[in-house]
């Protein structure tokens, strides 16, 4: 059964998340950060064993020490920002458990119940290509984890659904500048992890394995663009895509990078994993375009997962309504034909 059709979820998400909890929660993030404390609270996670404190604000002093992810659900320390939406953010454990990680299979509910084989610490990524500092960089050298903020993105999945996420991490600008592409860098392409042993959907060619997907670089410049390492105030649970992950809210989510390992600059156009499986249904740009339907679906509106209503549906928006940051991106481009 679909996790969503499951009365237990149901259940779950009644007593999790009563109305109003959403409020309730930025108001106290509010209160904290007016003391100066910015940490999350997160009622949810009241009931909760107590957490191991990260060491989240000291800088790593070894290679080793970089390279230490923190445990997956950890409370985080984040900076509230003005990205936000102008809805309820869908339900914690929707967020968590309807997702999409087709390397742990292809239900929604898979990745929730089998990703927790992966490893995800120490955990490094690797950089290659049009940079003057290629080489294997701890996470901790590619996220400082004092300086996290906070961003609530609306998340438009290709398949006509969608949430509002409050994602934890930071500007993937800031991400790149520490990584010297070169000037004839024009592309970067991003790479998930990869293990068989920990990953039972890729015995299935479902997509050609690793998965890849890439950005042009001044979409990746772009102010909106992030890397996560968190959602909902804690470290990425392994389906959000544990520990680092691409978040990019004016795309298909499927543009969206789990458990990055590699990151290449290029200077041409890399292939990406769903263009692979279907050139004429996915494209490399991958922009919200309600006016653009897939070959299969239209894509004028879309159902809204673990908000207000249940599956209520509401009219899809251009750019995923981030047309003021993005669409000088693409000033005299075809959308139709580069979709
Ligand atoms: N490695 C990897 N990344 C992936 C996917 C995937 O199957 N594998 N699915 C994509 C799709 S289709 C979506 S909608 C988002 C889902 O992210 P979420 O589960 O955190 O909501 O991840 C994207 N990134
Ligand atoms: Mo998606």
């Amino acid at each position: 059964m679909k996790f969503w059709r499951n009365p237990e979820y149901q259940t779950l998400r009644s007593e999790l998340t009563p109305e109003g909890l959403f409020l309730d929660r930025r108001t106290l993030m509010a209160a904290t950060g007016a003391l100066g404390a910015g940490t999350i609270l997160n009622p949810l996670a009241a009931d909760a064993a107590p957490q191991k404190p990260q060491t989240a604000g000291a800088p790593p002093a070894t290679a080793a020490a970089a390279a230490q992810a923190p445990q997956p659900g950890a409370t985080l320390t984040a900076r509230r920002t003005t990205y936000a939406v102008a809805d309820v953010l869908s339900s914690e454990d929707a967020v968590t458990g309807y997702n999409n990680f087709y390397e742990f299979g292809t239900d929604k509910s898979d990745p929730a119940r089998f990703a927790d084989k992966m490893t995800v610490s120490p955990w490094s990524v690797s950089v290659e290509g049009e940079t003057d500092a290629p080489r294997s960089y701890g996470l901790r050298e590619l996220v400082d984890y004092s300086k996290l903020e906070e961003r609530v993105y609306r998340h438009r999945c290709v398949e006509a659904w969608s949430m509002v996420v409050p994602w934890v991490g930071v500007p993937m600008a800031d991400v790149i500048r520490k990584l010297k592409p070169k000037a004839s860098a024009r592309f970067v392409q991003f790479e998930t992890y990869l293990n068989p042993k920990e990953m039972r959907g890729v015995r299935l060619p479902v997509l050609d394995w690793p998965y890849v997907e890439g950005l042009r670089m001044d979409e990746a410049m772009n102010e909106l663009a992030f890397m996560a390492v968190g959602v909902y105030g804690k470290a990425l649970p392994k389906q959000n895509g544990a520990p680092i992950r691409t978040v990019l809210p004016w795309k298909y989510g499927f543009k969206g990078t789990k458990s990055i390992v590699r990151i290449r600059f290029l200077k041409s156009q890399p292939p990406t994993s769903w263009n692979k499986a279907g050139a004429n249904e996915y494209g490399f740009y991958s922009n919200v375009n309600p006016e653009v339907d897939h070959p299969r679906w239209s894509q004028a509106t879309e159902r809204v997962i673990g908000g207000k209503g249940f599956n209520e549906r509401r009219r899809t928006e251009m750019f995923n309504g981030y047309s003021k940051q993005v669409a000088s991106l693409y000033a005299g481009m075809d959308l139709a034909k580069n979709y």
